[in-house]
């Protein structure tokens, strides 16, 4: 077999499972210190089932993107833990730190005896590498100061036949100058330095973004508006070049957000229905098990009709986290409001007049009718979308 020959068989087998952003010993403000305690156990629950996932499809690396932890919050116990499970892996493990769990001196990372298998890449501003049989993962890590990937702009990989591939804890964005963006690069640079594809970490929806760079995204959602993919990515070079990408889910939990129209609702029945057509919708898309929906409550509820959101909620108990906000508004005081000498008050006595005096028929009497409902919502600045 010719050398050229051979490498193809070996580079063909090459494959990788790439993770990031797990933010283990996340602190969950906002969360009760009993749900915030489960939710840490179930980040450490989501890290062993990736590692299970690298063993179950027999990679030959395991590559971790930043953001293994919180820095803040993270305890020793953590650290040490993630170490054993990570020497439990016995494949080569690359990761670098991320804008949360920072290299530092006398920092987490370096009170932790890393097993041999453990290869945590050196901070920036340079590119530091480790090579695996015919791969070369070339990576930086977040330090003290803030990274950035000015780097790329004048690095090339060597060209000596092996699989280069950047890992990288940073934003990807397009040309458009984006203030907020951390270590913000572009797929453009990744290609042009010469890296079959970038393994990337910090934007926590999963996805494959421009054709080489591969967002697992996290684990798990660590936010409301975290309803994208959370995955592990399985990375297999193809021919040597060619990046052929799996995203496997592995979140327990999914978010997503409700929005539950109860404008005109009569009683707590009507409001209570509204939701529960809401809470179906989201369980058929995203599956009932681990949902956790964050439902909004708006429009005006008629006189009288009075909601309890425990009560809402305790219909739903069997959901994980089912969040209620009241944003309703009670139906107009017409009786007080035309009472009063305000622009307002002069408009709703107007159109009152009109109504009662309206002898041309049932049409034009619901038309003033509508018109007055609209200028009243629009007075109290009311959305008018669909308002009827
Ligand atoms: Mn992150």
């Amino acid at each position: 077999m010719e050398p050229w020959a051979e490498q193809q068989t070996m580079t063909a087998q090459l494959s990788i499972l790439h993770m990031a952003d797990v933010h283990l010993d996340r602190a969950f403000v906002g969360l009760s210190p009993e749900d915030a305690r489960v939710r840490r156990r179930e980040l450490r629950d989501a890290l062993q089932r990736c590692l299970t996932l690298a063993g179950k499809h027999q990679v030959q690396a395991i590559t971790i993107g930043g953001d293994l932890w919180e820095d803040e919050h993270v305890t020793p116990d953590t650290c040490r833990w993630v170490a054993s499970q990570l020497g439990d892996a016995e494949v080569p493990v690359v990761l670098v730190a991320g804008n949360h769990d920072p290299l530092r001196p006398g920092g987490p990372y370096q009170r932790v005896d890393w097993p041999d298998n453990v290869t945590l890449l050196p901070a920036g501003p340079e590119l530091h590498r480790k090579d695996i049989g015919e791969l070369s993962i070339w990576g930086m890590s977040w330090g003290q100061v803030p990274l950035t990937a000015e780097v790329l702009d004048r690095f090339h990989v060597p060209l000596d036949g092996r699989v280069h591939l950047l890992l990288l804890h940073g934003t990807l964005s397009g040309a458009a100058f984006d203030d907020a963006a951390y270590c913000r690069f572009t797929a453009q640079a990744v290609r042009e330095a010469g890296f079959a594809g970038c393994l990337a970490g910090h934007l926590h929806a999963g996805g494959v973004r421009e054709e080489i760079v591969v967002y697992p995204g996290s684990p798990e959602p660590l936010a409301w508006d975290e309803t994208d993919r959370h995955a592990v990515a399985l990375v297999r070079l193809v021919a040597g070049v060619e990046l052929e990408v799996d995203l496997i889910d592995v979140n327990q939990r999914r978010c997503a957000l409700a929005y539950v129209e109860c404008d005109g609702a009569g009683s707590s029945a009507d409001v209570a229905r509204e939701l529960q057509r809401a809470v179906t919708n989201a369980a058929a898309e995203e599956g009932h098990e681990g949902l956790c929906l964050r439902a909004v409550l708006s429009g005006r509820l008629q006189p009288g009709c009075q909601i309890d959101l425990e009560d809402l909620a305790a219909a739903h108990s069997d959901l994980a986290v089912l969040e209620l906000r009241d944003e309703t508004k009670s139906a107009f005081d017409l009786e007080t409001l035309a009472g009063q000498s305000t622009a307002l008050g002069e408009f709703i006595r107007d159109l009152q007049a009109r109504i009662a005096g309206e002898d041309e028929g049932e049409a034009t009497r619901r038309q003033l009718e509508l018109a007055l409902d609209l200028g009243l919502r629009a007075m109290h600045g009311d959305e008018l979308v669909n308002a009827s």
